[in-house]
């Protein structure tokens, strides 16, 4: 039987989020006119006031944020409650400019604390389970939010966070962990090893797995699950509105639940800006209705996805989300053709091949060059070489009918891609330099 966090607002009928929703919404217009002085001047630059807002409806006259403001605005610009209300910031990892900084009021970490915690009891969990929390802790959000959330829902909490691989494997055989949280790369990893180590799916004591904060196909869920022997669950979440549990999978795994009563979801179509009926493709932008000491109003997320507002059939009446393909910074252009990771990611594993591989970019006279290394599996190893190059020559035809384009692959070493303790590095795109 499905269980809930909380059933009341989970299961809420369409119309109840609705009111919700404009309730937030108005209250939270007016809190970030009074308080944010940045997004002040970008609304009268767009001649709108709070005034204008009165329902969710009227989303779509509010300017939107980007990534470039929160630049702009670094560190303090876009703070919504006074220093002595702020308790926590968090922060992306910044491989590119200046850091994402967010900031948290006791208030804003408790609901985003809720938010994990629906996301693990939808997962199965319960006081009964032994959560490890394997995200890494600190200025990466997956690690404090679900530690908070797994708290919550009063799992006996292993905070191990990322890395010390055959320490991580350890506390899950001795401790029985029952729910493992970490990113979906870092779980291949986990997985790999402990196979390795000679343990099967029925010795490994775990049932259920929380992994997020990157793109991971359908394949990837499947191979992880088979080799752990459990369930994997999907989790999504940025810093910017909080981290991870702004959406949640349950047991049915057909795409994400948003947490609706904290968070306004619309799909707009990135080039144009214009908001896209639900079931379309588009850029997914979030405006925050609660947060109060970093309230993002209709920020962009440069993540590409689909919203369903179908039933789900594990009751919960929250929209949901597909996986996202990726950001839209993440997508690839190769002579002109769209290509994300994760498609590749799919003719991979679809051809028995683990998620160990990277895709390396460049250009030669002008013409783009797309090469993916991906790691033999270690049967493989022992062929010879005829063999291995037909099984290249397999993989190039696979890629060329997802992808429309000619890729070069080559089978390299098993283990000779460096493995990732949180977010994977695919992409090498030797094309800026
Ligand atoms: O990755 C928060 C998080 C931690 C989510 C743990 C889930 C689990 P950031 O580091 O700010 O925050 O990165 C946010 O990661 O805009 C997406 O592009 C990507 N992302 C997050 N979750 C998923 C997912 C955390 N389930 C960015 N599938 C987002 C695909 C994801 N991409």
């Amino acid at each position: 039987m499905e269980r809930y966090y909380q059933e009341e607002i989970e299961c809420a009928s369409p119309e109840r989020i609705k009111e919700i929703q404009d309730e937030k919404l108005v209250k939270q217009v007016r809190h970030v006119w009074e308080n944010v002085a940045y997004y002040r001047k970008k609304m009268e630059e767009k001649g709108v006031t709070p005034e204008d807002i009165r329902s969710r409806d009227d989303l779509y006259k509010l300017p939107f944020l980007s990534k470039a403001d929160l630049r702009e605005a670094y560190p303090y610009g876009l703070m919504g409650a006074p220093l002595k209300d702020c308790v926590r910031i968090q922060s992306t990892s910044g491989t590119t400019g200046k850091r994402v900084v967010a900031f948290y009021t006791k208030e804003d970490i408790d609901l985003w604390e809720e938010c994990c915690a629906r996301a693990i009891v939808a997962a199965g969990g319960s006081d009964e389970d032994v959560c490890q929390v394997s995200y890494g802790y600190g200025l990466f959000t997956g690690g404090p939010g679900l530690n908070g959330g797994s708290h919550k829902v009063g799992c006996l909490t292993i905070p191990t966070s990322s890395g010390n691989t055959d320490r991580q494997i350890m506390f899950i055989m001795d401790l029985k962990a029952t729910i493992l949280c970490c990113t979906p790369s870092y779980a291949a990893y986990l997985g790999e090893r402990m196979k390795e180590m000679g343990l099967g799916p029925d010795d490994i004591p775990l049932k259920a797995g929380i992994f997020g904060a990157e793109a991971w196909s359908e394949e990837m869920r499947r191979d992880i699950e088979k080799t752990m022997g459990i369930k994997a669950y999907d989790i999504y979440g940025l810093t910017e509105l909080s981290g991870p549990g702004v959406a949640f999978e349950c047991s049915a795994q057909g795409g994400m639940h948003i947490n609706e009563d904290h968070f306004i979801a619309e799909i707009i179509d990135p080039d144009t800006e214009e908001v896209l009926p639900a079931g379309s493709q588009g850029e997914l932008v979030f405006t925050s209705i609660d947060k109060k000491a970093f309230p993002l109003l209709r920020y962009r997320t440069r993540d590409i996805c689909t919203l369903t507002t179908e039933k789900c059939s594990c009751g919960r009446t929250f929209v949901r989300m597909a996986k996202p393909k990726g950001r839209s910074d993440d997508m690839l252009i190769i002579r002109g053709v769209n290509v994300f990771p994760s498609q590749i990611e799919t003719v991979l594993i679809n051809h028995g091949y683990a998620a160990n591989y990277q895709i390396i970019v460049g250009r030669v006279n002008n013409t783009d060059t797309l090469d993916v290394h991906v790691e033999m599996t270690p049967e493989m190893f022992a062929d010879n070489v005829g063999d291995i190059e037909l099984k290249q020559k397999e993989l190039m035809d696979g890629l060329k009918s997802m992808l429309g384009i000619k890729a070069k692959v080559s089978l390299v070493a098993p283990k000779s891609i460096e493995r990732s303790e949180g977010k994977a590095v695919r992409v090498i795109d030797n094309r800026k330099l």
